[in-house]
């Protein structure tokens, strides 16, 4: 029999960027993993720390990548906490923070 490691899950690709600059708000937030994950949870925080209420996308826990729809943000700093968790009960996190400049 041959050992087969637990794969982890890891990153490959998240939108927006972690120190982003943004020139018009994202109108969501996107990640791709290397297997599939579900993301369990999203935190969404401005320059006041005040949460952001994002409105969480039903789980797909077949699918390697996630999307969020973001609501429509102000100019600002932002802050994104999120959980997401493979079907083996593999955890992974990720946090980033974006900024929205003012459009001219
Ligand atoms: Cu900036």
């Amino acid at each position: 029999m041959s050992v087969r490691s637990t794969p982890q899950p890891w990153i490959k690709t998240s939108s927006p960027r972690d120190g982003a600059m943004l020139q018009s708000p994202p109108s969501q937030f996107e990640v791709t993993f290397n297997q599939p994950m579900a993301l369990k949870r999203i935190a969404l925080t401005d320059d006041t720390d005040s949460e952001v209420a994002v409105t969480a996308t039903p789980a797909q826990p077949d699918a390697s990548s996630a999307t969020v729809l973001l609501p429509q943000l102000d100019p600002g700093t932002y802050k994104l906490h999120w959980v997401g968790s493979d079907a083996n009960g593999n955890e992974l996190a990720g946090d980033l923070s974006f900024m929205v400049h003012h459009s001219r």
